[in-house]
């Protein structure tokens, strides 16, 4: 066969030969064909298929990022440094000051404080400022292809389809993460679907452009994943030498009177108050670093990302916007 090819195509036949990654181009189009089989047995519209699941290159940055070796890990004290600094603290108080009726309605409604919401989209995308600017459906069907976790991102590609069909969003405009984390509090695709909220009463549940979703949706997620009304998240805390590391996890629940009578004390010195509200030491950079009582909030809040690093510091900033 190649023989009989006039030397000018061989030459350009060898060459997409070498240029073509371990993913051959056809392979992504039989994938999709596939995708699009999945979509209508999963009862998306043939209009949502033939506008999203038709002429899609895979993301190579998508790809690149996803590969992309964890640099050095940070410490939790380089983390906290990085997230909850003087610049987003003083933002996040003048944007509570400037959105405090839409933040109100949440906090009523959901019983979540205004300042965990905002919190949440201060550690998300900088209050809306950095939401990813990737198509949702590319990010989604090039991590489905790509196969490292079919079944995961396939799962999101559907929802993602239902979300498109449901009238929230147009495709062109559904952006996210490389990953598919979507709009200002990048809720993922079945996140989306699960826990977004239309507080602006036009039908549409937008977490991309519509502030008041974007609270009632976030402080929802909350409400919905056991937040309860009228509890702190926790406190700083010491540990008394010779405190065993096997109890320094969010697994363990005690009341605070248990861990008071095991010599952790506030910050302060103070003995922890004789309650029995359930309670969990956590040490994000190990027994050496800072440790913090947390309460039934904070593990509300690793239902939403389950990190120490990033519970802790959602609850160190929501301290500090709420003075
Ligand atoms: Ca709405």
């Amino acid at each position: 066969m190649l023989r009989s090819m006039p030397q000018k195509i061989l030459l350009t036949f060898l060459l997409m030969l070498i240029a073509t990654p371990s993913h051959a181009r056809q392979d992504f189009n039989v994938w999709l064909k596939e995708m699009r089989g999945k979509a209508a047995a999963a009862g998306i519209s043939q209009a949502t298929i033939n506008a999203n699941l038709y002429n899609i290159t895979p993301s190579q940055t998508a790809i690149r990022l996803d590969k992309k070796q964890p640099e050095v890990k940070k410490t939790f004290a380089q983390y906290k440094t990085a997230v909850v600094n003087q610049n987003r603290i003083n933002k996040g108080r003048k944007l509570i000051r400037e959105h405090y009726t839409a933040l109100d309605y949440a906090e009523k409604k959901y019983g979540v404080p205004k300042q965990f919401i905002v919190a949440l989209w201060g550690i998300e995308t900088n209050f809306g400022g950095n939401t990813g600017g990737f198509s949702v459906v590319t990010a989604l069907a090039t991590m489905a292809w790509e196969g490292r976790r079919e079944e995961f991102f396939t799962k999101e590609l559907i929802n993602a389809l239902q979300i498109i069909d449901a009238g929230h969003i147009v495709g062109s405009n559904m952006k996210g993460s490389w990953a598919g984390a979507m709009g200002q509090n990048q809720f993922m695709p079945s996140s989306f679907n699960a826990y977004a909220v239309d507080c602006t009463g036009d039908g549409k549940r937008d977490i991309w452009k519509t502030k008041r979703d974007v609270f009632c949706s976030t402080a929802n997620y909350l409400k919905k994943n056991g937040w309860n009304t009228g509890e702190r998240w926790g406190r700083r805390v010491t540990l008394p030498a010779g405190f065993s590391k096997s109890m320094i996890t969010p697994k363990i629940k005690k009341p605070i009177s248990y861990w008071a009578s095991q010599g952790v004390r506030t910050i302060n010195g103070n003995a922890l108050p004789q309650e029995n509200m359930m309670a969990s030491i956590v040490a994000p950079d190990g027994i050496g670093g800072e440790a913090y009582i947390v309460y039934n909030n904070y593990q509300t809040i690793m239902d939403w990302n389950r990190s120490t690093y990033f519970a802790t510091s959602v609850g160190l900033l929501a301290d500090q916007l709420a003075r």
